[in-house]
């Protein structure tokens, strides 16, 4: 009798392509994003992987005694409880450097739509305005001579630091610690670096230590000619701040994709003309997405094929199986 296919949970929606890829190898069980997960004990007994795009919480985690490997989709894995992973040996996989160039590219088109009102100015001809009123008003900003304080200067803050570079424009960063052998100025505070800089780019993971942290006194700090563009999580910033800061103009523009509570997004904020508004699409093409499909999916196919995850989470480090 041939031995039965290795049971993988699919919580909620995936990508195709990690759907056609594992379905011939492993036997792939679904359950509801967010619910209970509705499996028999049995079924329960049998789960050794799971593949994910969203929450995977702890009591999970403690439903599936088996449960070996968690691929989750993105490389932000804050809907993933890793730490209660680590804790069960629990092996958590993210999808890094895949989609570096995807959302570095999309946090330089927020930063010049914001800056130059694009979207604005397309509308504007799109709604026969150019001919019924003439050209477009003026954008009140310019990319020409700002200074870029990157929060953040990870494997896409790095590349969005490569992109600026032909811009011309000063940067500079905030991270915990400074970066060995990065030439752009160091600043241990956020607000530091907020008070030196007209434009900050957010590219940090959701963590205690991010929550809310580009605040009024950030926001402030940055100016009415001050731009500040999201590429990283919501969670980051404190939108009512945020709103306050648009209606008083005290900050000039904001480009945003990502926001505190997907996929609503505050209503006043779509109010305002010099805000530049995204649903979270920083990776969302066809090969990009492809490229991180095929990551999950490696990941446990080589997981279960020779003892090893790919790109396992810092922490739950790789380790024979
Ligand atoms: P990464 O390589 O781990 O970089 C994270 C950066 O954040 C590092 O430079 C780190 O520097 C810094 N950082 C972490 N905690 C910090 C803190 N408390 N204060 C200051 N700096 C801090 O991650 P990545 O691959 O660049 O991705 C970053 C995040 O972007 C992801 O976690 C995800 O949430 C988000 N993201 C969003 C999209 C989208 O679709 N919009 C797509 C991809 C990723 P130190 O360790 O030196 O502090
Ligand atoms: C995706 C992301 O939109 O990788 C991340 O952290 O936020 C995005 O690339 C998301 O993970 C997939 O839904």
């Amino acid at each position: 009798m041939p031995s039965p296919k290795t049971a993988v949970l699919v919580v909620g929606k995936m990508h195709s392509r990690v759907l056609e890829t594992l379905n011939d190898r492993f036997d792939l069980v679904q359950m509801e994003a967010n619910g209970n997960h509705g499996l028999d004990a049995e079924t329960a007994k049998r789960i050794r992987g799971a593949v994910v795009s969203g929450s995977f919480s702890a009591a999970l985690m403690d439903a599936l005694p088996a449960l070996e490997v968690i691929a989750s989709f993105g490389v932000g894995y804050d809907g993933v409880d890793a730490r209660h992973a680590a804790s069960k040996g629990i092996i958590v996989t993210n999808t890094p450097d895949v989609l570096n160039d995807e959302v570095a590219d999309t946090a330089l088109a927020l930063l010049l739509n914001a800056a130059r009102r694009f979207p604005q100015a397309e509308n504007w001809l799109r709604q026969g305005r150019w001919v019924s009123e003439g050209a477009f008003p003026l954008s009140p900003f310019s990319l020409k001579g700002r200074h870029v304080g990157l929060y953040g200067l990870g494997r896409i803050g790095q590349e969005i630091a490569n992109r600026l570079e032909p811009f011309k424009v000063k940067i500079s960063y905030h991270t915990r610690s400074r970066h060995e052998g990065v030439s752009y100025d160091y600043y241990p505070t956020l607000k530091g670096m907020a008070e030196a800089v007209d434009t900050l780019i957010a590219i940090v993971p959701k963590t205690p230590q991010t929550h809310k942290t580009i605040d009024a006194e950030v926001l402030s700090a940055l100016g009415p000619e001050g731009i500040l563009i999201n590429v990283g999580r919501g969670w980051t910033v404190d939108e009512d701040a945020l709103i306050a800061a648009l209606r008083s103009g005290a900050i000039g523009a904001v480009g945003l994709d990502v926001f505190y509570d997907e996929p609503n997004v505050p209503a006043e904020l779509l109010t305002f003309p010099n805000a530049t508004l995204l649903p979270h699409i920083a990776s969302a093409t066809v090969p990009t997405r492809n490229a991180m499909a095929d990551l999950v999916a490696n990941n446990v196919i080589e997981w279960f094929a020779k003892g090893v995850a790919l790109t396992p989470v810092p922490e739950t480090p790789s380790r024979q199986r």
